[in-house]
């Protein structure tokens, strides 16, 4: 079930705080992130309030981002500190609680590890972090259809594919090379390594069965 009257309170509080923009893409992950809990048998109002709040501190710029964390004892590593955008993500979480009111822990945790993801992600965290790549209004990337299709089939799969884009994708800049996040590469060899188990599992299966 969904408290609609709680979602439509945040979503009037959140439209004066984030962008036009930002606030449809918010909306395009929420619907997104409550389809995938249909598919993945996990609670909506969860889904509903993570995929509305995952970007409610994105709308600041580098400086005021640096000093809301700092007013807060909000820890900052050295590439946040270097990429302060990053951080959105951990004040996006403390915002929720503090700002919107929704002290969850699972609400919480799937903000804060929206935009790296990290190694055993719970399947709220998963579904944030592939709802937020996948939701209709993003512009269109390469592998996105395939993707987007994934995602409703075998999400671990899918939320691979995100983390190897975009470790590729933040490679390949090399101004970014050194910018990535210790969560976003640790999330990247925990899901690379389920997906290689499940290749090689089916390899097995097709060439080693007995007679
Ligand atoms: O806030 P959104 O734009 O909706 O999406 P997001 O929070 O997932 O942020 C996406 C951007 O974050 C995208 O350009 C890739 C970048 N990103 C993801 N992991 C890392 C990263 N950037 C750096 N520098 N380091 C990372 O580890
Ligand atoms: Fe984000
Ligand atoms: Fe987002």
């Amino acid at each position: 079930m969904i408290d609609n009257e709680l979602l439509l309170h945040i979503q009037r509080k959140l439209k004066k705080n984030i962008t036009s923009k930002r606030y449809r893409h918010t909306i395009g992950v929420m619907n997104t992130a409550v389809s995938m809990a249909m598919r993945y048998d996990i609670d909506f109002q969860q889904a509903a309030l993570a995929g509305l709040l995952h970007d409610c501190a994105k709308c600041l710029d580098d400086d005021e981002m640096l000093r809301q964390c700092e007013k807060y004892n909000i820890t900052c590593n050295k590439t946040e500190r270097k990429q302060p955008y990053l951080l959105h993500a951990k004040l996006g979480a403390f915002y929720a609680a503090e700002k919107y009111g929704i002290k969850d822990d699972e609400v919480s945790r799937a903000i804060r590890y929206h935009t790296t993801g990290r190694p055993g992600m719970s399947l709220l965290e998963e579904i944030i972090f592939t709802a937020d790549y996948i939701e209709p209004n993003r512009k269109m990337l390469e592998h996105l259809p395939v993707i987007r299709k994934m995602a409703f089939i075998d999400l671990e799969e899918a939320v691979y594919m995100i983390l190897r884009d975009t470790v590729d994708y933040l490679g390949k800049d090399t101004n970014k090379t050194d910018q990535i996040e210790h969560h976003t590469l640790e999330a990247y060899e925990y899901y690379k390594r389920l997906h290689e188990e499940k290749t090689a599992a089916t390899y097995h299966a097709t060439y080693h069965q007995k007679g």
